[in-house]
């Protein structure tokens, strides 16, 4: 069975979110998502709109995905690959070969895929912001 992990905010899922999810699960045959928790993203000066609670039961009810854990910190990452025997880590186009992720070669394949242009959970507030 190969096993994929990868990792994100998953806040206001949008297309973008399901692409990764989709083409990270047809790379394999099982799919780990590590979702922020609300502590990680306020490191990240990230604010999600959902609570990590309710980001977690959203990207569970996609289809592609296993089995979703939290993303307490940048360090958990070989612990999790180890805990959960991953076979290849993805994540989308913008996080290539940061240094964030190009360390977990030793443990195992790192993919990353093209983002889905035209959609971010940024653009999406923007936008609502504008036709207030
Ligand atoms: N993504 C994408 N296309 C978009 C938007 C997002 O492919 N239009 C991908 C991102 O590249 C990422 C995943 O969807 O792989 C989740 O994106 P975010 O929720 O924005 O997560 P991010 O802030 O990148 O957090 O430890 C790593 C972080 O947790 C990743």
């Amino acid at each position: 069975m190969k096993k994929i992990l990868t990792y994100g905010t998953f806040d206001l899922l949008h297309v973008g979110h399901i692409n990764i999810l989709k083409r990270a699960k047809e790379l394999g045959d099982y799919l780990v998502v590590a979702v922020s928790t609300d502590e990680f993203n306020a490191t990240k000066n990230k604010k999600a709109y959902h609570s990590y609670e309710d980001r977690k039961q959203i990207v569970e009810s996609v289809k592609y995905v296993d089995l979703v854990i939290p993303e307490v910190n940048w360090e958990q990452k070989i612990d999790d690959i180890k805990n959960y025997d991953i076979d290849i880590v993805v994540m989308g186009g913008d996080w290539a070969g940061s240094d964030k992720f190009e360390y977990l070669k030793e443990y195992a394949d790192v993919v990353y895929l093209p983002r889905t242009e035209g959609i971010s959970t940024s653009l999406i507030k923007d936008d609502l912001k504008k036709t207030k």
